[in-house]
């Protein structure tokens, strides 16, 4: 029945009273972070709108200079989240550093890092894009933020999701012990709990990947790909291609559908000999999501969970998705298939 819907805010107040040692932070600090990412929806379902305005010279009719929406993004992020009270620093694909919450404002020990706005090369194309989130404890008893208290293993997050901004503006995270995910009715202005309890199938039916980088890989790169392009799927067909270049709208993709999604070190281009994407802001929290949901996540040698970040930009090769897919992944990679 119509306008029965569980809000987003019922389902994280039931979440909330199910810990009995919850004290409510964690709520206030996913609150405030759905708040900003209904700001940053709104903002990109006019883009096209804001590039005509753009053009008459930068200015909006606001009289507001017209930002890049992958900064607005970030903007939004970082003002709000810094006065939910409950955050004591950030950190941000768009920022070099780590990002202190300013000492007049409260401060609690969560730790929020985030890629603002995923995929933001596509805006133009009108092509799905995201915000992804990690969220941790600070460890250390300092009473300051180092960059150290942010380079921790993926498996140790607190929280993690993201937003979709596409036909319809979706949520989906996890606590550690189920993912959901929600999306926006834009009349209500509420995200209304849509996907309960999302498992990702074991085995899936697409691989995704830039196959243009061939050239570019090791052998054995080359090999898992290869097997994912001769092999059938459960219903007996191949492996669908499927690559939007957008990693938001990908992940999302596969964790309904089930398939594998891989971006691999490209040995031979010296600007990713790592890979592209980045471990704390955009793989690891993917990687959390993907635990909770059935599915599992590796660089090739180790799960990306277990990996301890050496920098705050660190990029990994990344093959994550349906748990058989990316065990056949990983054992092609270790040389035991
Ligand atoms: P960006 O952080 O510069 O926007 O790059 C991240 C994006 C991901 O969304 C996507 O998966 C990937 O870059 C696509 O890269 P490529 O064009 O090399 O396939
Ligand atoms: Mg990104």
């Amino acid at each position: 029945m119509k306008g029965l819907g569980i809000t987003v805010t019922e389902h994280l107040l039931i979440h909330q009273k199910e810990s009995p040692a919850a004290t409510g932070r964690l709520t206030r600090l996913l609150q405030e972070l759905i708040f900003a990412a209904k700001i940053i929806s709104r903002e990109v379902n006019k883009a096209g709108l804001v590039d005509i305005l753009g053009l008459t010279g930068d200015i909006n009719i606001q009289g507001e200079r017209v930002r890049k929406l992958d900064d607005f993004a970030n903007h939004v992020l970082i003002y709000r989240m810094e006065r939910t009270g409950v955050v004591c620093a950030m950190s941000s694909e768009e920022n070099a550093d780590i990002i202190p919450v300013p000492e007049d404002m409260h401060q609690e020990d969560y730790l929020l890092t985030f890629d603002p706005l995923d995929g933001s090369s596509n805006i133009d194309a009108n092509v799905n894009i995201g915000t992804i989130f990690s969220i941790h404890r600070k460890v250390s008893d300092r009473p300051y933020v180092t960059l150290d208290d942010f380079l921790r293993r993926g498996s140790k997050q607190v929280a993690a999701g993201y937003f979709i901004y596409g036909p319809s503006t979706m949520l989906v995270y996890t606590t550690g012990k189920s993912v959901n995910g929600f999306t926006l009715d834009p009349s209500v202005g509420e995200f209304l709990l849509s996907h309960q309890n999302i498992t990702i199938p074991e085995r899936g039916k697409v691989y995704s990947v830039n196959e243009a980088y061939t050239s570019y890989w090791d052998e054995k790169t080359k090999r898992v790909v290869d097997y994912f392009k001769s092999q059938e799927n459960e219903r007996g067909k191949p492996y669908a291609a499927r690559y939007i270049g957008s990693f938001v709208a990908d992940f999302h993709r596969n964790l309904l559908y089930g398939g594998i999604f891989m971006y691999p070190a490209d040995k031979k281009d010296p600007a990713k000999p790592r890979g592209k994407l980045r471990l704390l802001c955009e793989v690891a929290p993917m990687a959390y999501i993907l635990e909770q949901a059935g599915g599992a996540a590796t660089d090739g040698e180790q799960n990306i969970l277990d990996i301890k970040p050496s920098a705050l930009h660190e990029r990994v090769p990344v093959f994550m998705g349906s748990k058989l897919d990316v065990e056949k992944a990983t054992n092609i990679m270790q040389g035991k298939d």
